[in-house]
């Protein structure tokens, strides 16, 4: 049966050593807490560390920690001190997480950091491969291990690999500054659903991809050579019964049974009737904001001095990464603000900040949930932010406020709540006054609305919907139309090759038997290829005719010693072998007169985009232009153009990154098909990658063999990956001459 593996950097446990005995506890973090429930729930093993060092684990012990973690369906992936330190608090925690949250003067780019990086990224590969069967659905986890989907499809290209990333994906102009951004980008596009909280997120990686990429993104798929990559958003949802059931336990807690933390803050809320408190709680990490929400609550006392002693900042900062240098120094700024402030403003009954450095247990988490009457959550950057979500799900009475920064991938969905910008302490100590004065009717109908969309779009349902979409890829897969020429489908074909008498070779010229190049100047064929075209041409029962948009003086003097017959400009010229250039229908060019000027103008608004200039036809290219303005002034383009030329006997044909205008009654179907009439060709093969080559494959006769040049929608037969694989097929057919 198959299973869902998935890999993440931490396993949902933490493994301690007391002696001769294993602890085993669950894991802090959004992530582990998101997805526990999945994993319980479903068949599947979670692979990742267990949050020990090989050196931590004595010998003796190696054994029981692979057998703690495989009682709960996980497997863990072994790590040294010194793995730890160049992949996670290195590259992981100085490279990728500052410059992901757009904190890029504390972004470091270390060679040796990025070597490791790799290095356990492929340990992370080959454990899962070794757990992997066909069938299984694979779902890797967040910015520790983006080399990992394309490693594994290294080594396993048929498999089905969602990606998930939990933090945000930075804009193009910061992620450009990355040294190993091509590689980074490449990782990722392993697989074949890549999935984050926002869209904004998902537009930033699209336009990366395009920009430094250079890969084909229509809306939200990037087509590369063999494969077709999904890229879509999911904002991750929380395991909602959950906290609302531990909400509902709490308040039916004895006296007894009540947490030492609960009767603290009874204590004070007794002795300090009608007084609020406001939450806080978060990893200490610099991109949550802690500090400024410190001074921004400073700012708030200054300004209203009569919340003194009515109001209480409850701080829950969750110890992380304390090895690398900027936590420590946030530590220290946090500890030496606290004080400040307390030294400040307290009186002796009050204390404006009640501050602790410590994980919780889950119980006390939602003690402080419960408890508290407004939270205040001030990333400056944050993927998600998961508390605002479990503040929200434990108010069985549905008062509370919540206050939430912009900059947290939450706000997109929790517009009830009352939204910051956390630079601004002016509207941060508003959202606070607005908060402590909200009447209770407010509050619930706000949290109504929150909790009824929290409940609905829950970490069940968001998993279910990566997976499903993640599924719907393996569909698409499948319900690819035209086949892959496999060797079996390749000896097919050159059986038929074989057995015919006379054959004809339709062949397109650029993307189909060269590459694009930035320049069409600079596209000419090689000796290499020159050789195979003359080769084929030489068999008296081939013909072999280069059918190409290209204009007629380049053609013809690329191929001028090889006698191959051309087809130009889509039909409109044609060379016969040893002949003359004849015009193949009666086109008209006095249209072009009062089409350059327009074109131009596009080409002086667009950097990089030309005009080429053919006997009957215009194109516009845009393929060097930045991509997103490329797409757009061609969408424009066309229809200007297909305004101008309407009633003109005139076309506009959409190619890749080129628009081209040029008379109707002539393309490569009509040309192809001509040169058919009256010549009883038994073997009729037809390849080409453009749009403009589909008018072949649909218009020749059904028994023909037509092959598409990358994956893309197409009406022909069958496809191939690359211009590699053409000059295979081609070097196949030249073989057997
Ligand atoms: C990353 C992204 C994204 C916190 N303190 C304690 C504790 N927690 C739990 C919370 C919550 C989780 O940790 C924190 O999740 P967040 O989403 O707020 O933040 P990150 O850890 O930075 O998570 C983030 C997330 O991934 C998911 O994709 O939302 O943007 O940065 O669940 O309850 N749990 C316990 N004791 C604590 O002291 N037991």
């Amino acid at each position: 049966m198959s299973k869902t593996i998935i890999i993440s950097n931490r396993l949902p446990l933490q493994i301690n050593i007391d002696g001769d005995d294993l602890e085993v506890t669950p894991s802090v973090g959004g992530l582990a807490t998101g997805l526990k429930s999945f994993h319980r729930d479903g068949d599947s093993i979670w692979i990742g560390w267990t949050g020990l060092t090989e050196e931590e684990i004595p010998e003796n012990l190696k054994n029981d920690v692979k057998e703690k973690a495989r009682t709960e369906a996980c497997v863990s992936v072994n790590l040294t001190a010194e793995e730890i330190e160049g992949f996670y608090y290195g590259f992981s925690n100085r490279t990728i997480w500052p410059l992901f949250h757009y904190f890029m003067e504390y972004t470091e780019a270390d060679k040796a950091h990025w070597e490791t990086y790799k290095s356990v990224n492929e340990k992370y590969a080959r454990e899962v491969l070794k757990h992997y069967k066909e069938g299984d659905q694979i779902w890797v986890h967040d910015y520790q291990l983006l080399l990992v989907p394309n490693l594994i499809r290294k080594e396993a290209p048929e498999a089905i690999i969602g990606f998930f990333n939990h933090i945000p994906f930075p804009s193009y102009e910061v992620f450009r500054t990355l040294p190993w951004r091509e590689e980074v980008l490449e990782g990722v596009l392993g697989a074949d659903l890549i999935g984050f909280h926002t869209y904004d997120y998902e537009r930033h990686f699209l336009s990366s991809v395009s920009r430094i990429l250079r890969l084909q993104v229509d809306f939200n798929e990037i087509t590369l050579p063999e494969r077709i990559v999904k890229v879509d958003s999911f904002p991750m949802g929380i395991d909602y019964e959950k906290f609302e059931k531990a909400a509902i336990n709490h308040f039916e807690n004895t006296a007894e049974e009540q947490s030492d933390l609960q009767r603290r803050l009874d204590h004070h809320m007794e002795a300090t009737p009608g007084a609020k408190l406001i939450l806080s709680i978060d990893r200490l990490d610099y991109t949550k904001g802690i500090a400024n929400r410190i001074r921004a609550f400073e700012y708030f006392l200054d300004n209203n001095p009569e919340f003194i002693e009515k109001v209480r900042l409850v701080m829950l900062a969750v110890p992380s990464r304390s090895n690398v240098p900027q936590y420590q120094r946030l530590k220290r700024e946090i500890d030496e603000l606290v004080g400040r402030i307390n030294g400040k403003f307290s009186t002796v009954n009050w204390t404006p900040i009640w501050y602790f450095y410590r994980s919780m247990p889950f119980e006390n988490l939602i003690d402080l949930y419960t408890s508290c009457d407004v939270a205040l959550l001030t990333p400056i950057r944050d993927g998600m932010n998961l508390v605002a979500k479990e503040f929200i799900a434990t108010r069985i009475k549905q008062t509370g406020v919540l206050i939430l920064s912009e900059m947290a991938g939450a706000a997109h969905e929790m517009n009830e709540a009352l939204i910051i910008n956390p630079n601004n302490f002016e509207q941060i100590s508003e959202a606070l006054q607005q908060a402590i004065a909200m009447p209770e009717e407010e509050q619930v109908q706000r949290n109504k609305m929150l909790q009824k969309r929290l409940k609905r779009y829950s970490v069940e349902k968001w998993a279910q919907d990566f997976m499903s979409t993640l599924q719907g890829t393996r569909d698409n897969r499948d319900a690819f139309k035209s086949t892959r020429i496999s060797s079996k489908v390749s000896d097919e074909i050159m059986q038929a090759f074989d057995r015919s008498k006379k054959r004809i070779l339709f062949l397109d010229y650029d993307g189909t038997l060269v590459n694009f190049t930035d320049k069409p100047e600079h596209a000419k064929p090689d000796t290499e290829l020159i050789e195979l075209v003359k080769k084929l041409n030489s068999n008296q029962h081939t013909d072999v005719v280069l059918i190409s948009g290209r204009d007629k003086n380049t053609l013809g003097t690329w191929w001028e010693e090889s006698q191959v017959e051309l087809i130009s400009e889509h039909g409109v010229w044609m060379r016969k072998q040893n002949k003359e250039w004849e015009l193949s229908e009666n086109v008209k060019n006095d249209w072009m007169e009062t089409v350059r000027p327009v074109i131009e103008n596009f080409v002086d608004r667009t950097p990089g985009t030309f005009i080429e200039e053919k006997n009957y036809s215009l194109a516009w290219h845009y393929r060097k232009a930045d991509p997103e303005l490329g797409e757009i002034r061609a969408n424009e383009l066309s229809s200007v153009l297909k305004e101008l030329i309407s009633n003109h006997g005139l076309s506009v044909l959409e190619g890749n990154k080129v628009l081209e205008i040029k008379s109707s009654g002539v393309n490569k179907g009509k040309a192809a098909n001509k040169k058919l009439v009256g010549n009883n060709y038994d073997f009729i093969f037809a390849i080409g990658d453009d749009w403009t080559d589909e008018y072949m494959f649909r218009e020749l006769p059904e028994d023909a063999f037509t092959v598409k040049v990358g994956i893309k929608k197409t009406s022909a037969q069958y496809y191939v990956e690359d211009t590699k694989r053409v000059r295979d097929i081609l070097n196949l057919f030249a073989e057997k001459i």
